[in-house]
């Protein structure tokens, strides 16, 4: 295995523990592509200083690309990607209030100058997808695992029993 498919390079921050069953999602989806990440809590608000310095270390321990998740007032994405200049993908949290408008207009809302790439309400699989195909840029091994994943995803459909009789069919 070549240097830089080993070790953590996606850095996935979400803003509780409350937001850990969205995000172990991405952790899984990671999982499968063989991409190494780690997954922590720190919350942009109660602990601002622990999470820049884990911005700040991040890109020396071999991280590429940072996920954060948040839900509410989610400014978390966006305080990461002020302190980096890696690439940060937000995952909207879903919250009571429309079913997580409130996270989704937070992060996607980012006034120039600050970038954060927003997935859907929960996307936490899109956005390890996302965080890989970054990844995959420069990893050929990355990007053949993500084809297979694609691959699989359109046979299950082609095979799925609903669609037996077009098997076949032009
Ligand atoms: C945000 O507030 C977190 O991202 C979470 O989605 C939300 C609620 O946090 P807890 O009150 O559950 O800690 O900071």
């Amino acid at each position: 295995m070549a240097e830089h498919e080993t070790g953590t390079r996606v850095g996935i921050v979400c803003g509780s523990r409350s937001d850990f069953p969205v995000m172990e999602k991405a952790v899984e989806m990671l999982g499968r592509l063989e991409v190494q990440c780690e997954l922590h809590a720190i919350s942009a608000h109660r602990a601002p200083e622990l999470l820049v310095r884990f911005v700040a270390g991040a890109e020396e321990r071999g991280i590429r690309v940072f996920i954060g998740g948040a839900g509410g007032a989610a400014h978390l994405p966006g305080v990461m990607a002020a302190k980096t200049l890696l690439p940060v993908i937000g995952v909207p949290i879903p919250t009571e209030v429309g079913g997580g408008l409130d996270s989704l207009l937070s992060i996607v809302q980012m006034p120039k100058g600050i970038p954060v790439a927003t997935v859907a309400i929960g996307g936490a699989e899109n956005a390890a997808l996302l965080a890989a195909e970054i990844l995959a840029l420069s990893d050929p091994a990355l990007r053949a695992r993500l084809a297979a994943f694609r691959e699989a995803q359109t046979q299950g459909i082609e095979d799925d029993a609903s669609n037996a009789d077009l098997r076949g069919a032009p």
